[in-house]
C-alpha cells in the first residue's frame, strides 16, 4: 500500500471554490425577473441543462428530458438556452470580479472559479483580530485542532468568501455557493456541500470524512468515466476501497503518477495550484438555422454575427488577427450534415481604438470589408451558383494580438504575465500592504480558458522580475510601484519619480528607437526592453515591407511585435 503518512501535509494556502448557483436560470431571470417567482427550465434541444431552486422543489433536475420535467411540473416556463453569448458574458464578468481578490483565479467551465486567497488572508491576520468566527456553515462542526495556524487562517477564508458572494451578488445579481480550505479539492467538495447561496469550510482533521462520505469514486473531481471504468475492473468503487487498494495492482491499472495521484486524492490531499486561467485563444459565434439557401439571407445572418462577435471583441480587449468561418452543410443525397471551416488573416488596422472609451470598435467601411471577406470565405467552402442547404453559420476571431494601451493593453498584458509568473512570489517576501489594490490596476478583465503565452515574453519577464529582486526590498515595496514604475508604458500615469529602479536600470546610453515603434512609449521603456526592441527590430528589418505591414512581416512571439504602432 503506497504510504500515505509520509509526506508532511501543507495547509499553508487558502482556497475558495465559487459555484454560481443554477447559473443559466440566474442569467435569464436578470433578463425577466418575473421568471424568479415561478418554477423555469432552461433547454438546450429536448432536455434542461437547469432550472431554478422553485422548479428544483417541484423535483425537476438538471438533464431532465423536457416531457418528464413537465410531468413533474406541469407549470414549469421554459427558455432556450442554446446562444450562450449572455451566460458566457456574465462568466467572465464573475471571474473579472474575483481577479480584485486575487491574481490567482482559476475558471472551471463557465459558473466556477477557484480563487487562491492566502496573500489575502495573511495580511488581514496580520491587521486583524484572529479571533473570528467562521462565517457559514462548517463541515461536520467540529473545532479544529491544528496548530500551523490553518484554523485563523481558514476562519479568514470563510469572510472573505462571504465578502466575495456578497459583492458579486451586489455587482451582478447573482447568487453563489462556496467551499473554503486549505486545497482545491476539499474547496471544491465543500462547496457542494449547501446550495444554494450558502458556504462551507472544511478543516483538515475532518478531510478524510468529507472523502469517506463520497459514496463512489467517481464522484472525486478529476474521476472521469474513463478511470472509473478502470477501477470498476480491479473492484475498487468507494473511497474506502481507494484507500486499502494494493497499491501495486493500483499502478498496473493506472500509471505510477496517476495511482499516487488518485490515493492521495482519496485522503483529501491535493497540492494543486491555482492556475490564473488566460484569455481565450478564439473568440466566436454560431447560430444553427433550420435551412439557408439564398446568398443575401447568408450575408444577412454573418452581419448579425459579426456585429455581435465585435462586442465580445471590444470587451477582451486584444485585436484579432484571424477569421474563420464555419459552415455545417446538409448534404441532401447522404442525408448528412458536415461541418467545415475556411480561415484567413486580417489586417489590424481594420480595427480602431475609441480614445475616450478605449475599447476598439470597426468602422463602417472596415465592417463591409470584413463581411466581404466572410463572403469570400464561406464562397470557398460553398458553390453558391449550384443549391445549397446549410444548417449552420458560425464566425470566430483568433490570434489575437495586444493593444498598446488601456486596461488590456501591452503594459497590462505585460504586469499581467509578470504577475503570474513571479509577482505573487515577490509580494509574499516583501509583505505587502494592500494586495488587491494593485490587482485591479493589473488584473485584465477577463479570466477566460486556456490561453498559453508564448514562452519568450515569459523568460524575458522572468529576468526582469530577477533582476529586480536583486535590486533590494525598498525598490519595490509596493507590487504597484514595481509593475506600474517598471512595466508602464505610458509616462504620464507613472508614479516612478520615488521609485528607484528604472533609475537604476535606465542606461545613460540612447538606444535608437525602431522607425515602425511608438517613440514615446519606447522613451519610457526600461534600457534593456529598449535595446531588445532595436535588435528585434534590426533582425526583422531585411524582411521589411515596403507598403508599411509591420505586422505581418514581423516574427511572431518577438517583443517587437507588441510594440508596433497600431
Ligand atoms: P452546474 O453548475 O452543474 O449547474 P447550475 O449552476 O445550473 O446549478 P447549481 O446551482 O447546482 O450549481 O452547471 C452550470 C451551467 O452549465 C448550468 O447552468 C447549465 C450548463 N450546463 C450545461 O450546459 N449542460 C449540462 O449538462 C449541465 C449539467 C449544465
Ligand atoms: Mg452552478
Amino acid at each position: 500500500m503506497y504510504d500515505i503518512e509520509h509526506e508532511a501535509e501543507d495547509h499553508s494556502r487558502t482556497i475558495v471554490h465559487i459555484d454560481i448557483d443554477c447559473f443559466y436560470a440566474q442569467v435569464e431571470m436578470i433578463k425577466d425577473p418575473r421568471l424568479y417567482q415561478i418554477p423555469l427550465g432552461i433547454k438546450q434541444k429536448n432536455i434542461l441543462v437547469t432550472s431554478n431552486y422553485v422548479a428544483r422543489k417541484y423535483g425537476v433536475k438538471k438533464c431532465m428530458l423536457i416531457a418528464d420535467a413537465l410531468k413533474v411540473c406541469p407549470n414549469l416556463e421554459i427558455v432556450k438556452g442554446e446562444d450562450l453569448y449572455d451566460y458566457r458574458k456574465m462568466s467572465y464578468q464573475v471571474t473579472s470580479y474575483l481577479q480584485k481578490y486575487s491574481v490567482l483565479v482559476e475558471r472551471l467551465g463557465l459558473d466556477e472559479n477557484y480563487v487562491d486567497v492566502t496573500q489575502l488572508v495573511d495580511e488581514r491576520l496580520k491587521h486583524q483580530n484572529p479571533n473570528i468566527d467562521v462565517r457559514g456553515n462548517l463541515f461536520n462542526n467540529i473545532a479544529e485542532t491544528c496548530v500551523c495556524g490553518c484554523v485563523e487562517r481558514l476562519k479568514m477564508g470563510s469572510v472573505i468568501a462571504q465578502e466575495i458572494r456578497e459583492g458579486v451578488l451586489h455587482e451582478l445579481k447573482l447568487t453563489t455557493c462556496a467551499g473554503i480550505s486549505y486545497n482545491k479539492l476539499l474547496a471544491k467538495l465543500a462547496c457542494s456541500l449547501h446550495k444554494p447561496n450558502e458556504q462551507t469550510v472544511v478543516f483538515p482533521n475532518h478531510a478524510v470524512a468529507l472523502m469517506l462520505s463520497l459514496s463512489n469514486v467517481s464522484e472525486i473531481p478529476g474521476v472521469g468515466s474513463a478511470t472509473d471504468e478502470i477501477l470498476e475492473k480491479i473492484n475498487i468503487r468507494t473511497i474506502e476501497d481507494l484507500q486499502k487498494c494494493h497499491f501495486e495492482t493500483l499502478i498496473q491499472a493506472l500509471n505510477g503518477d496517476r495511482a499516487k495521484w488518485l490515493v492521495d486524492l482519496s485522503y483529501g490531499r491535493d497540492n494543486s495550484v491555482v492556475k490564473t486561467s488566460g484569455r481565450p485563444q478564439s473568440i466566436g459565434l454560431e447560430d444553427s438555422c433550420k435551412v439557408l439557401n439564398v446568398e443575401t439571407e447568408v450575408r444577412e445572418k454573418f452581419h448579425q454575427l459579426l456585429m455581435r462577435l465585435i462586442i465580445l471583441v471590444s470587451e477582451d480587449g486584444r485585436i484579432p488577427t484571424t477569421i474563420k468561418v464555419t459552415i455545417r452543410k446538409f448534404d441532401s443525397v447522404s442525408k448528412v450534415s458536415h461541418r467545415e471551416t475556411k480561415q484567413c488573416n486580417i489586417g489590424p488596422n481594420l480595427f480602431s481604438t475609441d480614445k475616450i472609451t478605449r475599447m476598439i470598435s470597426l468602422n463602417e467601411q472596415s465592417e463591409k470589408k470584413l463581411l466581404s471577406i466572410v463572403m469570400n470565405l464561406f464562397k470557398k467552402l460553398v458553390n453558391t451558383s449550384r443549391s445549397y442547404h446549410i444548417t449552420l453559420l458560425g464566425l470566430s476571431f483568433t490570434k489575437f494580438k495586444e493593444r498598446f494601451d488601456g486596461k488590456n493593453s501591452i503594459a497590462s498584458y505585460l504586469m499581467n504575465d509578470l504577475a503570474v509568473q513571479s509577482v505573487t512570489s515577490i509580494e509574499r517576501k516583501n509583505s505587502i500592504s494592500q494586495p488587491q489594490t494593485s490587482l485591479q490596476t493589473v488584473c485584465s478583465t477577463d479570466g477566460s480558458e486556456n490561453e498559453i503565452e508564448p514562452l519568450p515574453k515569459k523568460s524575458r519577464l522572468g529576468s526582469l522580475v530577477s533582476r529586480c529582486a536583486r535590486l533590494g526590498d525598498s525598490d519595490y515595496s509596493s507590487p504597484s510601484k514595481l509593475r506600474v514604475a517598471d512595466l508602464r508604458l505610458n509616462s504620464r500615469d507613472s508614479d516612478h519619480g520615488d521609485t528607484g529602479y528604472l533609475d537604476t536600470v535606465a542606461s545613460s546610453r540612447e538606444i535608437e528607437c525602431p522607425p515602425n515603434a511608438d517613440k514615446d512609449v519606447f522613451k519610457e521603456l526600461p534600457s534593456d526592453v529598449q535595446q531588445e526592441l532595436w535588435e528585434d527590430w534590426k533582425r526583422n528589418r531585411s524582411h521589411e515591407d515596403p507598403h508599411d505591414k509591420p505586422f505581418k512581416k514581423a516574427k511572431t512571439n518577438t517583443l517587437l511585435n507588441y510594440f508596433l504602432k497600431n
